[in-house]
């Protein structure tokens, strides 16, 4: 069978599953979020990386509808997390008086159905689940990193609807979901692709320009677009404190993201000189296979569980 019908297949059968690589604070190691990232269970091949598969899935639009399930994936582990934390830390609690302080859309829901802080959330119910919104100070639910491919943003006209459609119904506060874009999507999208970016960004959800500075990095897509967050390629970590051009990149990206008033996030660290480097630099956030590598979702859990 070839790769196509293979695929299309992996989708009407759900053979899909998502690893969660954590991001970490620089200044202090603690966790702060995770980039939500795809692998196919194929039934012949075993588990195979995007690299296998995704520009197949871009080619046939298939991506569409794995973009779709990602999501909401993505949504439903949240959630998962958020109720597994102990009350204090959870970014959620059902409360009777905040019914309806969060903005979700669309949900109604019938007066009285709102449970005491901290109850369970029903399970089984997604279409049921309150979103109450009730952001605690403690917080320890991660910022999650969806990416989105360029073919959603510039093809997926119901994007927008089904995004904010599948954070709401998830009940997760949409300033926990960050969306990662190339500049390549935004650069070849882009008027499709600011609105979507603008309606997002609108709604409370972050966004982030992934692979930073491989693309068209056109200054002006930082200008004109909605963007909190940077996260410098790992070409650029990779010669940091070794390589001046590596250096003065990195350096030249931290001080420009800051000056715009956007985040930054370093990939792909996988030294302590790398490490250090960038916390003398000022760089925000951090991600590779020095802090870990990318986990399952019970691992995820349970790392956040402890409190790292
Ligand atoms: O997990 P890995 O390092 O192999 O990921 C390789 C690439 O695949 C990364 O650039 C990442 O952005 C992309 N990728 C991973 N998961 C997804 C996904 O769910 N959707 C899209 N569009 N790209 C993804
Ligand atoms: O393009 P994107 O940033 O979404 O890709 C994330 C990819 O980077 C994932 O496939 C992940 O497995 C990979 N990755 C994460 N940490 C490291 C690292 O420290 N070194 C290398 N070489 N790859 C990493
Ligand atoms: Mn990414
Ligand atoms: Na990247």
């Amino acid at each position: 069978m070839n790769l196509e019908q293979d695929l299309r297949q992996a989708v009407e059968r759900g053979e899909f599953t998502l690893v969660y690589q954590p991001i970490v604070a620089l200044e202090d190691g603690r966790l702060t979020g995770a980039e939500a990232l795809i692998r196919w269970r194929h039934p012949e091949r075993g588990l195979l990386a995007p690299a296998a598969f995704l520009d197949m899935a871009e080619e046939t639009q298939l991506i569409v509808p794995i973009g779709r399930w990602v999501l909401d994936e993505a949504c439903r582990q949240l959630a998962e997390w958020n109720d597994s934390l102990p009350v204090g830390a959870r970014a959620v609690t059902a409360s009777a008086g905040s019914a309806g302080s969060g903005g979700s859309a669309g949900s109604a829901r019938p007066a009285g159905s709102a449970r005491p802080a901290g109850s369970a959330r029903p399970a089984g119910s997604a279409g049921a689940r309150l979103p109450l919104l009730a952001t605690e100070p403690d917080a320890r639910l991660p910022l999650l990193a969806v990416n989105l491919s360029s073919r959603q943003l510039s093809h997926d006209a119901d994007l927008v609807c089904e995004v904010t459609k599948t954070i709401a119904r998830h009940g997760v506060p949409p300033g926990r979901i960050c969306l990662e874009v190339t500049e390549t999507a935004v650069h070849e999208a882009s008027l499709t692709a600011r609105s979507a970016l603008e309606a997002f960004s609108g709604s409370g959800i972050k966004i982030a320009l992934d692979d930073y500075g491989t693309g068209y990095s056109s200054l002006g897509h930082l200008r004109d677009n909605p963007v909190d967050t940077l996260k410098i390629d790992r070409v650029f970590i990779s010669g940091l404190g070794q390589n001046r051009g590596d250096d003065a990149i990195v350096v030249a990206v931290i001080t420009l993201a800051h000056a715009l008033g956007m985040k930054v996030v370093a990939e792909g660290v996988e030294t302590p000189e790398q490490r250090a480097r960038l916390q003398e630099l000022g760089c925000d956030f951090a991600q590779g296979h020095l802090f870990s590598m990318p986990l399952s979702a019970e691992d995820f859990g349970e790392l956040l569980r402890s409190g790292a």
